[in-house]
C-alpha cells in the first residue's frame, strides 16, 4: 500500500515538475500555452519532410494530436516544394524562383469550395522556414483567414558566434558552463543540442560558430573533428551549418611546422589539408571565423603579413568547398592615440584585397559592446570588401544576466544608422545585407548569451534577445516593438494589455541602462576584471592604458569627455560627409555621442538649458528611476505570469535596482571630484560613500 500511495505521489510530483515554467522551452512552448482553434482539416504533404514533422511535432504538443493527412477537408494545408506534386495546381514556380533557397511563401487559395493554406519554397531550407512562421501565428493568434506572406532572409549567413572553451568554460558567459559537452561524446549525445537547433532553426539563425574566437589549437584535432561531426549531423535537418574558430598559430601548435606564414608553402599546404579532412567529415561545414593580432592573439601579422594576406590563404583552401572565411576586425593597440580608430587604420587601406569568400566582422561599434556607441566607421569605410556586423548577445558589460535589457533596439540604431558612405541612405543594414553593392555573400553575427542554465540565457528576458537576433538576422526591417510583442506572446502571455505594458518596459530598458551606466557618449568605465560593475577610477602601475577607463573618459577640472573631433584625434574624419562635420562640433554633435566626440567643460549647456554637470546628474538619476519603473511595471503583470518566472524576474529586477544606483553613486561622485559641483536637489541623494565603493571587490571568477 504505502508502495502504491508513494508511487502516486512520484507521478503527481513528476507532472508538477514537468509542467513548472522554468523557461526551459524557450519560446517553444507549444503544449504550454492556450492554442489557437483548430484551423485546418488536415494536411496534404509528404510525411517525410522534415518540415512536416516539425509541424506534426508542435501541433502534437498543441491539440494533443497530429494533423491528419487529409486532402478532403475545406481547410487543408498544404505543404510543397517546387516540382512537387502537391504544388502543381497553383502556379506558383516563377514566383518561388525568386525567393532563393530560403525564402518562402504561405498563401490561401480558395477554390472549388475549398480553403487552402500554401506553404510553399524552392527547397527544404524554406519549407521549414514557413512552417515555423505558421507556427508563430497560431502562437501569437495571428494568424488570418486570409494569408499573402512571402518572406526571404535580409542576411545569407545568420549566424550564433558562441565564446566557448572547450574545457566548457565561457568568455563571457552569464548561463552556466558551456551547453557543447566535448568530454562525453560520442558516448553521451545531449538532447539540448536537437533543441538548440529548433530554437534557432525557428528563428531563422543558420549557422554557429561552436568555438570561441580566442580559439585553442586544439579544435582541429581529429578527436574534436569527430565530435564536431556529430553536432552538425544534429543541425543538419534544421539547416544548420557549423563553424569553427581557429587559432592561426595552429600550423606549428598541432601540425609541428616551424611558423604559421600565411605565405609558407608548408603552411599554406597544412590548411589545405586540415580543410580537407574537414569537409571529409562534415561536407556542408561552413567555413572558420578568425581573431587574429588581436588581444595577443597570434596572427599574420607576426610573419610581417597583412590581414589580408592571411584571410586570403585560408579563404584559398576554403573556396573549392564553398567555404567562407569570417576575419574578424576587432584589433588595437596601445600605441596608438585612439582606440577608436584603429580598426578602420587597419583594414580600410587593404579594402578590394580580400578574397570574395572572405567577411570582415566588425563589432557594431568602434570600442567594444558598449551600452551605447556612434557605428564603426569602418561600416561606411570598407567599400570594396565584404563587412558582417558583429552584436553582443550576452550582456558583457550591459548587466550580464542581472539586468533586463532588451537589445533589439541597441542593434537597430546600428543597423538603420546612416553611413551617407554613398549618398544619403546607405545604412549600416544595406552596406552588410548585400542591397547596396549588390552582393550576394552577407552575413550577420551575434555573440550568444547561451548556456547550460534551465532557462538557457541566465535571465529570462535574456531570451528576449536570442529572440531578437534571430528575427533582426531573418528581417532587419522589423521593429523592436514587433519582435517583443511576438516574444512575449509566445514567451509569456498573449493578454494584449500584457504584452502593451511588458514591450513598452522592454523597449526603455536599452535607455535606462545607457543612463545608469554611461549616458551622454561615456564609455568604457567598468570594472577592470569582471566588467560588471563601475570602477571609472581604475588605475594601476603598469596597466595597458587602454584598457583603463580615466583613457576614455579624461575627466579633469575643465571638463570630460574624449576629444575626438579634428582638434583632437580627429576620429570624426573616418565618418563620410555631413556626418564628419555634424560630429566634429559640439552644438550640432547629437548630445547622446557627445561626449564620445568631445571634451566638454562641466559648465557647457545642454539644449535643454542645463549645466553638462546637472545633465549627467539628472541622466544617471533618470536611468535609476527608469528601473523602479520596470519593477512596478512587472508587479502589475503579476496576475499574467506564473508563479516562478514572475519571482525569478523580480528578484533579478531588485539587484538591477541596486546595481544601477550602484552605477549612479560611484560615476557621479567620483565625476564630481573633478567637477567641483553639488549634486542638484532634484536628484536622489547617493547612499554610498566613494571610498566604500572603491573598496568593493566582485568575486566573479565563475563568470569568466
Ligand atoms: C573573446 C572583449 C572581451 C573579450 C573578447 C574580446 C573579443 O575584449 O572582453 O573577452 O574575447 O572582446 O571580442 O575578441
Amino acid at each position: 500500500m504505502t508502495r502504491y500511495i508513494s508511487i502516486i505521489f512520484l507521478f503527481t510530483v513528476s507532472i508538477l515538475l514537468s509542467q513548472a515554467e522554468d523557461g526551459s522551452k524557450l519560446w517553444l512552448r507549444f503544449g504550454q500555452t492556450k492554442a489557437s482553434p483548430i484551423h485546418f482539416t488536415g494536411i496534404n504533404a509528404d510525411k517525410n519532410l522534415f518540415a512536416v514533422k516539425e509541424l506534426q511535432k508542435a501541433w502534437k504538443e498543441m491539440y494533443r494530436k497530429q494533423l491528419s493527412f487529409n486532402n478532403s477537408g475545406n481547410q487543408t494545408l498544404v505543404i510543397g516544394a517546387t516540382g512537387s506534386k502537391e504544388l502543381q495546381s497553383f502556379g506558383l514556380n516563377k514566383n518561388l524562383e525568386q525567393l532563393g533557397e530560403e525564402g518562402y511563401l504561405i498563401k490561401s487559395f480558395d477554390t472549388h469550395g475549398k480553403h487552402q493554406t500554401v506553404i510553399a519554397a524552392k527547397g527544404k531550407a524554406g519549407l521549414l522556414y514557413g512552417v515555423y512562421h505558421l507556427l508563430r501565428l497560431i502562437q501569437t493568434n495571428d494568424l488570418p483567414e486570409n494569408l499573402n506572406i512571402v518572406e526571404k532572409p535580409s542576411y545569407a549567413v545568420r549566424i550564433l558566434n558562441h565564446w566557448d572553451n572547450l574545457d566548457g568554460s565561457i568568455e563571457r558567459g552569464y548561463a552556466g558552463h558551456s551547453i557543447w559537452k566535448w568530454e562525453e561524446m560520442p558516448t553521451k549525445i545531449s538532447p539540448r543540442y536537437t533543441e538548440y537547433a529548433r530554437a534557432n532553426a525557428s528563428i531563422g539563425i543558420n549557422g554557429s560558430v561552436l568555438n570561441n574566437v580566442n580559439a585553442s589549437p586544439n579544435i582541429l584535432r581529429k578527436n574534436y573533428l569527430e565530435k564536431v561531426k556529430i553536432l552538425a549531423g544534429i543541425f543538419r535537418p534544421f539547416h544548420i551549418k557549423v563553424y569553427l574558430s581557429i587559432n592561426f598559430s595552429a600550423p606549428s601548435v598541432i601540425g609541428g611546422l616551424p611558423t604559421a606564414d600565411p605565405l609558407n608553402p608548408a603552411v599554406i599546404k597544412w590548411w589545405g589539408d586540415k580543410v580537407n579532412e574537414i569537409y571529409q567529415l562534415i561536407p556542408d561545414f561552413g567555413g572558420f571565423l578568425v581573431k587574429a593580432n588581436s588581444e595577443g592573439l597570434p596572427g599574420p601579422q607576426d610573419f610581417g603579413r597583412t590581414h589580408a594576406d592571411g584571410a586570403n590563404m585560408l579563404a584559398d583552401a576554403l573556396k573549392p568547398h564553398g567555404g567562407i572565411i569570417m576575419w574578424r576586425a576587432f584589433v588595437y593597440s596601445p600605441d596608438n592615440d585612439d582606440r577608436a580608430k584603429q580598426a578602420y587604420n587597419e583594414f580600410v587601406p587593404l579594402d578590394g584585397k580580400f578574397r570574395d569568400n572572405v567577411i570582415v566582422q566588425v563589432k557594431n561599434g568602434p570600442i567594444d559592446f558598449q551600452p551605447r556607441e556612434p557605428f564603426s566607421p569602418l561600416f561606411g569605410g570598407l567599400k570594396l570588401t565584404k563587412i558582417m556586423p558583429e552584436f553582443q548577445i550576452t550582456q558583457e558589460y550591459l548587466g550580464q544576466s542581472n539586468h533586463m535589457v532588451y537589445l533589439a533596439p541597441l542593434w537597430k540604431e546600428c543597423l538603420d544608422s546612416d553611413t551617407y558612405c554613398q549618398g544619403k541612405g546607405s545604412t549600416v543594414a544595406r552596406i552588410t545585407d548585400g542591397t547596396l553593392y549588390k552582393r550576394e555573400l552577407s552575413a550577420i553575427a551575434g555573440v550568444a548569451n547561451i548556456g547550460e542554465d534551465t532557462n538557457w540565457c541566465g535571465h529570462h528576458f535574456a531570451q528576449a534577445n536570442w529572440y531578437a537576433f534571430g528575427r533582426l538576422a531573418w528581417n532587419h526591417n522589423l521593429t523592436s516593438e514587433q519582435i517583443a510583442g511576438e516574444w512575449l506572446k509566445m514567451t509569456f502571455n498573449k493578454d494584449t494589455g500584457f504584452v502593451r505594458s511588458a514591450s513598452n518596459m522592454m523597449i526603455a530598458s536599452r535607455e535606462a541602462v545607457v543612463n545608469y551606466m554611461m549616458p551622454l557618449g561615456l564609455h568604457h568605465l567598468f570594472a577592470w576584471e569582471h566588467h560588471y560593475g563601475p570602477e571609472p577610477w581604475c588605475d594601476f602601475p603598469n596597466a595597458r592604458p587602454d584598457w583603463l577607463p580615466k583613457y576614455y573618459h579624461q575627466a579633469n577640472e575643465d571638463g570630460i569627455g574624449f576629444d575626438r573631433s579634428s582638434h583632437g584625434t580627429n576620429n570624426v574624419e573616418q565618418y563620410c560627409s555631413p556626418l564628419r562635420e555634424m560630429f566634429d562640433k559640439t552644438e550640432t554633435c547629437p548630445e547622446k555621442y557627445l561626449l564620445w566626440f568631445h571634451h566638454v567643460p562641466w559648465n557647457y549647456k545642454m539644449k535643454d538649458g542645463k549645466t553638462l554637470w546637472d545633465e549627467l546628474c539628472y541622466l544617471y538619476d533618470a536611468g535609476v528611476k527608469d528601473v523602479r519603473r520596470s519593477e512596478a511595471t512587472w508587479n502589475n503583470l503579476q496576475a499574467y505570469v506564473d508563479k516562478e518566472r514572475f519571482e525569478a524576474v523580480k528578484a533579478k529586477l531588485a539587484i538591477q535596482e541596486q546595481d544601477a544606483i550602484w552605477w549612479k553613486d560611484a560615476c557621479l561622485l567620483y565625476f564630481q571630484g573633478f567637477s567641483q559641483q553639488p549634486i542638484p536637489p532634484y536628484i536622489e541623494a547617493p547612499v554610498h560613500k566613494l571610498d566604500d565603493l572603491k573598496k568593493i571587490k566582485l568575486n566573479m571568477a565563475s563568470h569568466n
